[in-house]
């Protein structure tokens, strides 16, 4: 029997409202909801729908699954791995959350807030910021991504160091289960060993598991004093051990410690060039390390200082400026996070997302580096990412002259040298960004037998139809 668009069109929009189901058919342009943030995945869709709230969600997923439709859940659709945007084949419709907006509850006695999956990431940081509160998942994409978008890639960024993952960050979540029936588990305790914690399950699942409505997530006191650095370095070996002897001389109070390569800062310049001279030298690698605690300014700003000069004595950097105000330490951020938009605005590029145990990143690098300009002669290595957390972007831009569609041919030789490396060092190929369709077939590769199996069992258990975002992770 064939299926009948229309009349599936119909029931979804007495579903939510004719005007939140968008389609082809209806005139409607799809393309912002069907191509990836790097214009490198697209796929066909139905419909968007945009659903406003858990009921209408809950609706949509039991019209779906009655109908044999695969949802794709999508947030801000600023995923790196392709994860938010439809295959190629079979009936699929895009699943919207930005609706589901509200911040149901900000707790500060309890250091939570509960808020719907469709609200934009910084908007959550700034209603936490109004009540004295700090919620500190931070990244480039903090304007448009959604927290569900977040949760349920495992979202990193720049505050991991301190603050940790996503994941750490979460307490409890409401999920639209595949069946329809909704599982809430929205308990703001940072203590309950009840059996299994079902929720994580979810976190960095990439919506392959279920539709996540609303989460409750841990806040803590926002800092009044916050100091910015910017150090140059000779290799990424003394990076690392200017890494140790922060921590050492600052402790909790060291938020973000990220790597910068010498020609990403001269890609940032390039096309953002009111970014100014940091330092009065140029170094082969540089560091952008942040502070931040309850007390004063001035305090913090003397503690930090005298760490810097600590570490210069004992040779763990080479040169350091000190932003002097607010302003100067978001110039100094703003070069750290048009990395990516420069990257992007040059050309095409090959992504990496690794991890490895940090005392294993100074021998991966100086090995990396001259491989891969034999193997693949002209490629620009483009290296920066949270070192703090071991957590690097090792991303390649195509030799000068060589075309996009020719360069991405090279992908799957490219990640073959990175990737057996980052392997055989016992390290991660998805560090934060995770696998959608980008990396599913490497995970495939590298993930034990064991693994794998224990993934796909989980999926069969709660998606028997295979209905959410197919084609993803699995
Ligand atoms: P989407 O891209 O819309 O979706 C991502 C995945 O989550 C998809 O699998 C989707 O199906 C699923 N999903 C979305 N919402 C839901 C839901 N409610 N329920 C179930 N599944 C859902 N990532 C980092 O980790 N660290 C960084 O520092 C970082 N920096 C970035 C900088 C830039 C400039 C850009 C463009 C991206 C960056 N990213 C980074 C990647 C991206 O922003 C994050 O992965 C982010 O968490 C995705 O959120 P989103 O709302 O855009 O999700
Ligand atoms: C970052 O750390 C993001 O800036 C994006 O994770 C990395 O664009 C990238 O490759
Ligand atoms: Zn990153």
């Amino acid at each position: 029997m064939s299926f009948d668009t229309s009349s599936w069109l119909a029931q979804a929009r007495a579903l939510i409202g004719p005007a939140h189901v968008l389609s082809a058919d209806n005139g409607d342009d799809l393309t912002p909801y069907t191509r990836d943030w790097r214009g490198k995945f697209q796929g066909p869709a139905l419909a968007v729908l945009r659903p406003g709230s858990t009921a209408e969600v809950q609706a949509l997923v039991r019209l779906a699954a009655r109908t044999g439709v695969a949802l794709v859940p999508q947030g801000g659709n600023t995923g790196l791995c392709g994860a938010s945007v439809p295959m190629a084949g079979g009936l699929q419709a895009v699943l919207q959350l930005g609706r589901l907006k509200r911040i149901r509850e900000i707790d500060p006695e309890n250091n939570t807030a509960t808020v719907e999956a469709g609200c934009i990431l910084q908007t959550l940081q700034e209603q936490a910021g109004a009540v004295g509160r700090l919620f500190p998942l931070s990244l480039g994409a903090e304007g448009s991504c959604q927290i569900g978008g977040n949760i349920a890639t495992n979202a990193g960024g720049v505050q991991v160091l301190r603050y940790g993952n996503m994941r750490e960050l979460v307490l409890g979540l409401e999920v639209v289960l595949p069946d329809g029936e909704i599982l809430d588990l929205l308990r703001g305790l940072r203590k309950d060993n009840t059996g299994y914690d079902l929720k994580q399950l979810f976190i960095g699942a990439e919506g392959t598991l279920g539709i996540i409505t609303a989460a409750t997530v841990k806040l803590f006191s926002a800092p009044s004093a916050e100091v910015v650095a910017f150090a140059g370095v000779a290799s990424i070996a003394q990076a690392v051990r200017l890494l140790g002897a922060m921590r050492g001389h600052l402790g909790d109070r060291f938020t973000a410690f990220e790597l910068i390569s010498g020609p990403a800062v001269a890609l940032v310049r390039r096309y953002f060039p009111e970014t100014p001279a940091l330092l009065s030298g140029d170094w082969p690698w540089y560091v952008l390390m942040e502070a931040a605690d309850g007390g004063s300014d001035e305090t913090l700003r003397e503690a930090v200082q005298a760490a810097l000069m600590a570490c210069l004595e004992d040779e763990c950097l080479e040169d350091v400026t000190l932003a002097g105000n607010l302003a100067q330490g978001q110039t100094l951020w703003s070069l750290r996070e048009n990395i990516t938009h420069a990257q992007q605005m040059d050309g095409s590029n090959i992504k990496h997302d690794v991890s490895l145990p940090i005392s294993r990143i100074p021998a991966f690098v100086e090995q990396m580096l001259p491989r891969l300009q034999q193997a693949f002669p002209g490629a620009r290595p483009i290296v920066y990412g949270h070192l703090g957390d071991g957590n690097l972007h090792f991303n390649l831009s195509a030799p000068e002259g060589v075309e996009a569609g020719t360069w991405q041919a090279q992908t799957e030789a490219v990640n073959q040298v990175l990737h057996d490396v980052v392997v055989a060092m016992r390290g991660s190929i998805s560090a934060e960004h995770g696998i959608g369709q980008l990396k599913r077939h490497e995970m495939a590769m590298y993930k034990t037998p064991a693994e794998l199996a224990l993934m796909r069992r989980i999926k069969q258990a709660l998606d028997p139809q295979g209905l959410m975002n197919p084609g993803k992770v699995l």
